[in-house]
């Protein structure tokens, strides 16, 4: 079905007459109760399904399944994604208030291929932005290649080297997700 018209059925099919001839941008406003929807750019919107939009980018935060970082990468690609890169604080801060602060979360940095250098995984350059705990990091054992974020006070995420075998949640992150099923163009009102 044309995407326009599938947006329109889901339009009069959960609004009342009463609130039909409100602006468009309520309207917009009014269907992230149903799902993610975003403009992603001047006037074109789109449904972003599980992806989440914080600043430019989108992310997906898994809640459910803990995997090893290896799994995590996979299942970022799976979702036409990657492992979360981040690089600046402010993207590092933003982030976080929507992570729970009691888990931990896989990151693309790794020095697997290179003792305490610290690379993307997705660009393949040093890291861009490192946020270490206390001590961290400090490759406990001689076996911690995998970079997560995690609050060890219960307060506030920083960076950790841990083995890459452990369980985490992870966070994938585009710049637009692949599985964007509805986009419309904004009329002239
Ligand atoms: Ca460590």
């Amino acid at each position: 079905m044309d995407p326009k018209l599938l947006l329109l059925a889901v339009y009069w099919y959960f609004w009342p007459d009463s609130t039909r001839a409100s602006s468009l941008s309520h309207r917009i406003g009014n269907l992230t109760n149903i799902s993610q929807v975003h403009e992603i750019s001047n006037g074109f919107y789109a449904d972003t399904g599980p992806f989440k939009r914080i600043l430019s980018k989108y992310y997906y935060i898994e809640a459910k399944r803990k995997v090893n970082w290896f799994m995590a990468v996979h299942k970022c690609r799976e979702l036409g994604a990657h492992l979360i890169s981040l690089r600046n604080a402010q993207e590092f801060d933003e982030l976080i208030r929507a992570l729970n602060i009691r888990n931990c979360y896989w990151t693309d940095l790794t020095d697997l291929a290179e003792q305490s250098k610290y690379r993307s995984m997705t660009t393949g350059l040093a890291a861009s932005y490192l946020r270490w705990g206390s001590l961290e990091p400090n490759n406990l054992g001689k076996n911690e290649h995998c970079v997560q974020l995690i609050a060890y006070d219960k307060r506030r995420f920083i960076m950790n080297d841990n083995q890459c075998t452990r369980r985490c949640y992870f966070i994938c992150e585009t710049k637009l997700p692949s599985q964007t099923n509805i986009v419309i163009q904004q009329p002239n009102l």
